[in-house]
Protein backbone atom coordinates (compact mmCIF):
# COMPACT_ATOMS: atom_id res chain seq x y z
CA UNK A 1 0.00 0.00 0.00
CA UNK A 2 1.28 3.27 -0.78
CA UNK A 3 0.16 7.24 0.21
CA UNK A 4 -0.56 8.87 -2.58
CA UNK A 5 -1.00 12.71 -3.00
CA UNK A 6 -3.70 13.74 -5.49
CA UNK A 7 -3.56 18.06 -6.74
CA UNK A 8 -5.83 18.78 -9.57
CA UNK A 9 -8.28 21.47 -10.44
CA UNK A 10 -10.77 19.94 -9.05
CA UNK A 11 -13.56 21.47 -11.46
CA UNK A 12 -11.88 22.28 -14.17
CA UNK A 13 -13.37 19.53 -17.03
CA UNK A 14 -11.06 16.44 -18.21
CA UNK A 15 -8.09 17.07 -16.18
CA UNK A 16 -10.22 16.88 -12.94
CA UNK A 17 -12.05 14.12 -14.06
CA UNK A 18 -8.84 11.92 -14.55
CA UNK A 19 -7.40 12.89 -11.64
CA UNK A 20 -9.96 11.91 -9.53
CA UNK A 21 -11.16 8.69 -11.30
CA UNK A 22 -7.45 7.85 -10.66
CA UNK A 23 -7.71 8.55 -7.00
CA UNK A 24 -10.86 6.31 -6.69
CA UNK A 25 -9.38 3.38 -8.74
CA UNK A 26 -6.05 4.06 -6.61
CA UNK A 27 -7.81 3.28 -3.31
CA UNK A 28 -10.12 0.18 -4.61
CA UNK A 29 -6.56 -0.69 -4.87
CA UNK A 30 -5.54 -1.02 -1.95
CA UNK A 31 -3.89 2.31 -1.43
CA UNK A 32 -4.38 5.70 0.95
CA UNK A 33 -5.39 8.48 -1.20
CA UNK A 34 -4.92 12.09 0.01
CA UNK A 35 -6.65 14.86 -2.32
CA UNK A 36 -4.56 18.23 -1.70
CA UNK A 37 -7.31 20.72 -3.67
CA UNK A 38 -9.26 23.69 -3.53
CA UNK A 39 -12.33 22.19 -3.59
CA UNK A 40 -14.20 18.58 -2.72
CA UNK A 41 -13.15 17.03 -6.54
CA UNK A 42 -16.68 16.60 -8.22
CA UNK A 43 -16.81 13.09 -9.08
CA UNK A 44 -16.21 12.32 -5.83
CA UNK A 45 -19.97 11.57 -4.41
CA UNK A 46 -19.14 7.85 -2.37
CA UNK A 47 -17.37 7.83 0.78
CA UNK A 48 -13.93 5.44 1.18
CA UNK A 49 -12.45 5.10 4.13
CA UNK A 50 -9.09 5.38 2.42
CA UNK A 51 -9.68 8.43 0.54
CA UNK A 52 -8.86 11.91 2.69
CA UNK A 53 -9.61 15.49 1.23
CA UNK A 54 -7.18 18.47 2.39
CA UNK A 55 -8.90 21.50 1.17
CA UNK A 56 -6.66 24.63 0.65
CA UNK A 57 -7.71 28.06 2.35
CA UNK A 58 -7.42 31.16 1.17
CA UNK A 59 -7.17 33.57 4.14
CA UNK A 60 -7.88 37.49 2.34
CA UNK A 61 -4.76 39.25 3.81
CA UNK A 62 -5.56 42.93 3.56
CA UNK A 63 -1.79 43.55 2.64
CA UNK A 64 -1.68 41.34 -0.59
CA UNK A 65 -2.84 42.71 -3.83
CA UNK A 66 -3.53 38.97 -4.74
CA UNK A 67 -4.34 36.61 -2.69
CA UNK A 68 -1.14 33.76 -2.73
CA UNK A 69 -2.93 30.58 -3.84
CA UNK A 70 -0.05 28.56 -5.53
CA UNK A 71 1.40 29.41 -2.13
CA UNK A 72 -1.28 27.92 0.00
CA UNK A 73 -1.65 24.92 -2.23
CA UNK A 74 2.72 24.63 -1.98
CA UNK A 75 2.30 25.03 1.99
CA UNK A 76 -0.86 22.48 2.73
CA UNK A 77 1.37 19.92 0.25
CA UNK A 78 3.99 20.15 2.67
CA UNK A 79 1.80 19.71 5.65
CA UNK A 80 -0.08 16.81 4.08
CA UNK A 81 3.68 15.40 3.19
CA UNK A 82 4.81 15.64 6.46
CA UNK A 83 2.00 14.58 8.32
CA UNK A 84 0.78 11.83 6.56
CA UNK A 85 4.34 10.58 4.83
CA UNK A 86 3.32 10.89 1.58
CA UNK A 87 5.30 8.25 -0.70
CA UNK A 88 4.08 10.23 -3.95
CA UNK A 89 2.71 13.60 -4.58
CA UNK A 90 0.82 13.12 -8.33
CA UNK A 91 -0.17 16.65 -9.59
CA UNK A 92 -1.95 17.56 -12.33
CA UNK A 93 -0.61 20.31 -14.89
CA UNK A 94 3.36 21.79 -14.53
CA UNK A 95 1.96 25.33 -14.03
CA UNK A 96 0.99 25.95 -11.18
CA UNK A 97 0.94 22.63 -9.34
CA UNK A 98 4.20 20.64 -10.04
CA UNK A 99 5.81 23.98 -9.34
CA UNK A 100 3.97 23.83 -6.53
CA UNK A 101 5.11 20.68 -5.30
CA UNK A 102 8.84 21.50 -5.79
CA UNK A 103 8.80 23.92 -3.49
CA UNK A 104 7.24 21.85 -1.06
CA UNK A 105 8.75 19.33 -1.45
CA UNK A 106 11.94 21.12 -0.62
CA UNK A 107 9.89 22.67 2.31
CA UNK A 108 8.90 18.99 4.00
CA UNK A 109 11.35 16.78 5.78
CA UNK A 110 9.68 13.66 5.03
CA UNK A 111 10.88 12.20 1.17
CA UNK A 112 8.29 12.47 -1.18
CA UNK A 113 8.31 11.89 -5.11
CA UNK A 114 6.83 14.09 -7.95
CA UNK A 115 4.69 12.82 -10.70
CA UNK A 116 3.21 15.39 -13.09
CA UNK A 117 0.52 14.89 -15.72
CA UNK A 118 0.21 16.92 -18.68
CA UNK A 119 -3.15 18.01 -19.62
CA UNK A 120 -1.84 20.47 -22.73
CA UNK A 121 -3.25 23.24 -21.45
CA UNK A 122 -0.18 24.66 -20.50
CA UNK A 123 1.05 24.33 -23.51
CA UNK A 124 -2.03 26.65 -24.64
CA UNK A 125 -0.78 29.18 -22.23
CA UNK A 126 2.59 28.80 -23.41
CA UNK A 127 1.08 29.63 -27.36
CA UNK A 128 -0.06 32.73 -26.11
CA UNK A 129 1.90 33.80 -23.80
CA UNK A 130 5.93 33.55 -22.73
CA UNK A 131 6.11 34.64 -19.64
CA UNK A 132 5.61 31.58 -17.96
CA UNK A 133 7.99 29.39 -20.29
CA UNK A 134 10.88 28.46 -17.75
CA UNK A 135 8.15 27.78 -14.78
CA UNK A 136 6.92 25.29 -16.96
CA UNK A 137 10.08 23.67 -18.07
CA UNK A 138 11.44 24.18 -14.23
CA UNK A 139 7.92 22.43 -13.17
CA UNK A 140 8.55 19.96 -15.74
CA UNK A 141 12.46 19.00 -15.39
CA UNK A 142 12.58 19.13 -11.56
CA UNK A 143 9.24 16.17 -11.17
CA UNK A 144 10.70 12.98 -10.67
CA UNK A 145 8.32 11.52 -13.87
CA UNK A 146 6.27 12.76 -16.59
CA UNK A 147 3.72 11.77 -18.09
CA UNK A 148 1.10 13.56 -20.78
CA UNK A 149 -1.61 11.97 -22.24
CA UNK A 150 -1.00 11.98 -25.63
CA UNK A 151 2.27 11.57 -27.74
CA UNK A 152 1.81 14.85 -29.41
CA UNK A 153 1.64 16.72 -26.53
CA UNK A 154 4.71 14.90 -25.47
CA UNK A 155 5.64 15.55 -29.03
CA UNK A 156 4.25 19.85 -28.59
CA UNK A 157 5.99 19.61 -25.26
CA UNK A 158 9.70 18.97 -26.29
CA UNK A 159 8.94 21.34 -29.45
CA UNK A 160 8.35 24.30 -27.31
CA UNK A 161 10.28 23.79 -23.92
CA UNK A 162 13.18 21.75 -25.13
CA UNK A 163 12.64 19.55 -21.86
CA UNK A 164 15.28 17.80 -20.85
CA UNK A 165 13.25 15.06 -19.20
CA UNK A 166 11.37 12.01 -20.26
CA UNK A 167 7.53 12.10 -20.81
CA UNK A 168 5.61 8.83 -20.43
CA UNK A 169 2.31 8.71 -22.65
CA UNK A 170 -0.75 7.23 -20.38
CA UNK A 171 -3.90 8.26 -22.23
CA UNK A 172 -7.01 9.14 -20.33
CA UNK A 173 -9.93 6.32 -19.45
CA UNK A 174 -13.19 6.36 -18.67
CA UNK A 175 -14.92 4.81 -15.81
CA UNK A 176 -16.96 2.00 -18.06
CA UNK A 177 -19.27 0.86 -14.93
CA UNK A 178 -20.21 4.73 -15.45
CA UNK A 179 -20.31 5.04 -18.91
CA UNK A 180 -22.07 2.72 -21.42
CA UNK A 181 -24.97 2.74 -23.34
CA UNK A 182 -28.76 2.54 -22.25
CA UNK A 183 -31.75 2.07 -23.37
CA UNK A 184 -34.05 5.02 -23.19
CA UNK A 185 -36.10 6.05 -25.90
CA UNK A 186 -38.62 7.57 -23.50
CA UNK A 187 -35.73 10.51 -22.83
CA UNK A 188 -36.22 11.20 -26.36
CA UNK A 189 -39.23 11.74 -26.42
CA UNK A 190 -39.25 13.82 -22.92
CA UNK A 191 -36.59 16.00 -25.05
CA UNK A 192 -39.41 16.42 -27.73
CA UNK A 193 -37.47 14.70 -30.45
CA UNK A 194 -39.22 12.37 -32.60
CA UNK A 195 -38.34 8.70 -32.60
CA UNK A 196 -37.00 9.10 -36.29
CA UNK A 197 -35.08 12.09 -35.84
CA UNK A 198 -31.14 11.56 -35.35
CA UNK A 199 -29.06 13.14 -32.32
CA UNK A 200 -26.06 15.12 -32.83
CA UNK A 201 -24.48 15.98 -29.64
CA UNK A 202 -21.52 18.49 -28.96
CA UNK A 203 -20.13 18.52 -25.33
CA UNK A 204 -17.68 21.07 -23.74
CA UNK A 205 -16.95 23.81 -21.55
CA UNK A 206 -17.47 26.55 -24.38
CA UNK A 207 -14.16 28.09 -24.61
CA UNK A 208 -13.28 29.49 -28.09
CA UNK A 209 -10.49 27.05 -28.65
CA UNK A 210 -13.86 24.34 -29.21
CA UNK A 211 -15.04 26.32 -32.23
CA UNK A 212 -18.55 26.16 -31.76
CA UNK A 213 -19.45 28.29 -34.76
CA UNK A 214 -18.27 25.07 -36.63
CA UNK A 215 -20.35 22.50 -34.74
CA UNK A 216 -23.19 24.48 -35.20
CA UNK A 217 -22.41 25.10 -39.45
CA UNK A 218 -21.88 21.82 -39.51
CA UNK A 219 -25.19 20.85 -37.89
CA UNK A 220 -26.75 23.13 -40.02
CA UNK A 221 -25.78 21.14 -42.91
CA UNK A 222 -26.51 17.75 -41.53
CA UNK A 223 -29.75 19.13 -41.20
CA UNK A 224 -30.70 19.92 -44.14
CA UNK A 225 -30.62 16.65 -45.28
CA UNK A 226 -31.08 14.62 -42.71
CA UNK A 227 -33.92 14.73 -40.02
CA UNK A 228 -31.81 15.25 -36.96
CA UNK A 229 -31.04 17.36 -33.52
CA UNK A 230 -28.60 18.72 -31.76
CA UNK A 231 -28.15 18.48 -27.90
CA UNK A 232 -25.05 21.29 -27.20
CA UNK A 233 -24.21 20.19 -23.02
CA UNK A 234 -22.39 22.74 -21.61
CA UNK A 235 -21.95 26.75 -20.68
CA UNK A 236 -19.42 29.02 -20.72
CA UNK A 237 -18.24 32.13 -22.44
CA UNK A 238 -19.10 31.67 -26.16
CA UNK A 239 -22.59 30.66 -25.50
CA UNK A 240 -23.95 33.80 -26.40
CA UNK A 241 -22.41 33.78 -29.89
CA UNK A 242 -23.80 30.00 -30.14
CA UNK A 243 -27.18 31.14 -29.30
CA UNK A 244 -27.19 33.93 -31.79
CA UNK A 245 -25.96 32.18 -34.49
CA UNK A 246 -28.70 29.25 -34.02
CA UNK A 247 -31.10 32.00 -34.18
CA UNK A 248 -29.64 33.80 -37.53
CA UNK A 249 -29.58 30.60 -39.22
CA UNK A 250 -32.89 29.70 -38.32
CA UNK A 251 -32.39 26.42 -36.57
CA UNK A 252 -33.68 27.32 -33.09
CA UNK A 253 -36.41 24.64 -33.51
CA UNK A 254 -33.34 22.01 -34.20
CA UNK A 255 -30.97 23.35 -31.58
CA UNK A 256 -31.51 22.13 -27.77
CA UNK A 257 -29.42 23.91 -25.44
CA UNK A 258 -28.93 21.92 -22.33
CA UNK A 259 -26.61 23.60 -20.22
CA UNK A 260 -23.83 22.01 -17.80
CA UNK A 261 -25.70 17.92 -17.24
CA UNK A 262 -24.37 15.63 -15.00
CA UNK A 263 -25.56 12.54 -16.35
CA UNK A 264 -23.72 12.82 -19.74
CA UNK A 265 -24.09 9.31 -20.30
CA UNK A 266 -27.78 9.13 -20.74
CA UNK A 267 -27.28 11.99 -23.17
CA UNK A 268 -24.93 10.59 -25.09
CA UNK A 269 -27.19 6.95 -25.14
CA UNK A 270 -29.65 8.86 -27.34
CA UNK A 271 -26.96 10.20 -29.79
CA UNK A 272 -25.94 8.67 -32.83
CA UNK A 273 -22.91 11.07 -33.60
CA UNK A 274 -20.66 13.51 -31.84
CA UNK A 275 -19.07 16.64 -33.14
CA UNK A 276 -15.50 17.70 -31.54
CA UNK A 277 -14.06 20.33 -33.91
CA UNK A 278 -11.48 21.95 -31.79
CA UNK A 279 -8.72 23.62 -32.53
CA UNK A 280 -6.52 22.93 -29.52
CA UNK A 281 -7.30 19.45 -27.67
CA UNK A 282 -4.62 17.33 -26.59
CA UNK A 283 -6.63 14.26 -25.68
CA UNK A 284 -10.83 14.93 -26.13
CA UNK A 285 -11.68 12.75 -23.18
CA UNK A 286 -15.55 13.70 -24.35
CA UNK A 287 -14.38 11.48 -27.71
CA UNK A 288 -14.08 9.05 -25.16
CA UNK A 289 -16.74 9.37 -22.74
CA UNK A 290 -19.04 8.93 -26.31
CA UNK A 291 -16.89 5.92 -28.08
CA UNK A 292 -17.51 3.82 -24.52
CA UNK A 293 -21.71 4.69 -25.29
CA UNK A 294 -20.82 3.49 -28.59
CA UNK A 295 -21.40 7.72 -30.28
CA UNK A 296 -19.20 7.63 -33.41
CA UNK A 297 -17.55 11.00 -33.20
CA UNK A 298 -16.18 13.41 -36.22
CA UNK A 299 -13.29 15.29 -35.13
CA UNK A 300 -10.80 17.54 -35.84
CA UNK A 301 -7.12 16.70 -37.08
CA UNK A 302 -5.68 18.53 -33.62
CA UNK A 303 -2.90 17.62 -31.37
CA UNK A 304 -4.02 14.21 -29.73
CA UNK A 305 -7.39 13.48 -30.99
CA UNK A 306 -6.37 11.51 -33.87
CA UNK A 307 -4.94 9.09 -31.43
CA UNK A 308 -8.40 8.82 -30.00
CA UNK A 309 -10.50 8.71 -33.10
CA UNK A 310 -9.52 6.22 -35.80
CA UNK A 311 -10.45 7.72 -39.39
CA UNK A 312 -12.81 5.30 -41.45
CA UNK A 313 -13.31 3.01 -38.45
CA UNK A 314 -14.60 4.87 -35.18
CA UNK A 315 -15.63 8.11 -36.77
CA UNK A 316 -14.27 10.75 -38.80
CA UNK A 317 -10.82 12.98 -39.25
CA UNK A 318 -11.34 16.32 -40.38
CA UNK A 319 -9.19 19.53 -40.84
CA UNK A 320 -9.62 22.35 -38.67
CA UNK A 321 -12.78 24.35 -40.27
CA UNK A 322 -13.56 22.17 -43.06
CA UNK A 323 -17.15 22.03 -41.70
CA UNK A 324 -18.36 20.71 -45.79
CA UNK A 325 -16.53 17.98 -44.91
CA UNK A 326 -17.54 17.14 -41.33
CA UNK A 327 -20.99 17.47 -42.40
CA UNK A 328 -20.91 15.71 -45.72
CA UNK A 329 -19.60 12.69 -43.47
CA UNK A 330 -21.91 13.12 -40.83
CA UNK A 331 -24.97 12.93 -43.30
CA UNK A 332 -23.23 10.18 -44.89
CA UNK A 333 -22.76 7.96 -42.07
CA UNK A 334 -26.69 9.19 -40.71
CA UNK A 335 -28.20 7.70 -43.68
CA UNK A 336 -26.19 4.70 -43.60
CA UNK A 337 -27.77 2.32 -40.67
CA UNK A 338 -25.49 -0.63 -41.24
CA UNK A 339 -22.03 1.81 -41.03
CA UNK A 340 -23.66 3.69 -38.84
CA UNK A 341 -23.95 0.36 -36.72
CA UNK A 342 -20.36 -0.77 -37.37
CA UNK A 343 -18.95 2.26 -35.95
CA UNK A 344 -20.70 2.14 -32.83
CA UNK A 345 -19.43 -1.04 -32.57
CA UNK A 346 -15.88 0.10 -33.36
CA UNK A 347 -16.03 2.93 -31.26
CA UNK A 348 -16.68 0.59 -28.46
CA UNK A 349 -14.60 -1.80 -28.87
CA UNK A 350 -12.14 0.85 -29.33
CA UNK A 351 -12.59 2.59 -26.36
CA UNK A 352 -12.43 -0.83 -24.24
CA UNK A 353 -9.76 -2.34 -25.68
CA UNK A 354 -7.04 0.60 -26.46
CA UNK A 355 -8.15 2.57 -23.55
CA UNK A 356 -9.45 -0.28 -20.95
CA UNK A 357 -9.34 1.74 -17.54
CA UNK A 358 -8.18 -1.19 -16.02
CA UNK A 359 -4.57 -1.04 -17.89
CA UNK A 360 -4.40 2.35 -17.78
CA UNK A 361 -4.43 2.58 -13.85
CA UNK A 362 -1.66 -0.09 -14.13
CA UNK A 363 0.20 1.85 -16.32
CA UNK A 364 0.22 4.64 -13.24
CA UNK A 365 0.99 2.34 -10.76
CA UNK A 366 3.62 0.68 -12.35
CA UNK A 367 4.80 4.63 -12.96
CA UNK A 368 4.48 4.83 -9.33
CA UNK A 369 6.77 2.27 -8.22
CA UNK A 370 9.52 2.77 -10.89
CA UNK A 371 9.90 5.90 -8.88
CA UNK A 372 10.01 4.84 -6.07
CA UNK A 373 12.70 2.48 -6.46
O1 LIG B 1 -10.09 21.56 -22.63
C1 LIG B 1 -10.35 22.17 -21.62
O2 LIG B 1 -10.84 23.28 -21.69
C2 LIG B 1 -10.14 21.58 -20.22
C3 LIG B 1 -8.82 20.86 -20.04
C4 LIG B 1 -8.68 20.29 -18.63
O3 LIG B 1 -7.78 20.71 -17.93
O4 LIG B 1 -9.47 19.42 -18.29
O5 LIG B 1 -8.71 19.77 -20.94
C5 LIG B 1 -7.43 19.25 -21.20
O6 LIG B 1 -7.26 18.02 -20.50
C6 LIG B 1 -8.21 16.99 -20.85
C7 LIG B 1 -7.93 15.77 -19.99
O7 LIG B 1 -6.65 15.25 -20.23
C8 LIG B 1 -8.09 16.66 -22.35
O8 LIG B 1 -9.05 15.69 -22.70
C9 LIG B 1 -8.34 17.95 -23.18
O9 LIG B 1 -8.12 17.66 -24.54
C10 LIG B 1 -7.36 19.04 -22.72
N1 LIG B 1 -7.70 20.30 -23.39
C11 LIG B 1 -6.88 20.90 -24.26
O10 LIG B 1 -5.82 20.42 -24.61
C12 LIG B 1 -7.38 22.18 -24.83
Amino acid sequence: MKKIGITCYPTVGGSGVIATELGIRLAEEGHEIHFITSSLPFRLNKVYPNIFYHEVELNHYPVFQYPPYDLALATKMAEVIDREKLDILHVHYAMPHAVCAILARDIAKHEVKIVTTLHGTDITVLGIDNTFQKMIKHGIEQSDAVTAVSADLVRQTEEMLQVNKEIEVIYNFVNENEYYKQHIPELKKQYGIQDEEKVVIHISNFRKVKRLEDVIQTFFKIQSEVQSKLLLIGDGPEYTNAVQLVKKLNIEDEVLFLGKQKNIRDLLSISDLKLLLSEKESFGLVLLEAMACEVPCIATNIGGIPEVVNDGETGYIVELGDTKRAAALGIELLQDPEKLEQFSQNALNRANSYFNSESIVQQYIELYYRVLN
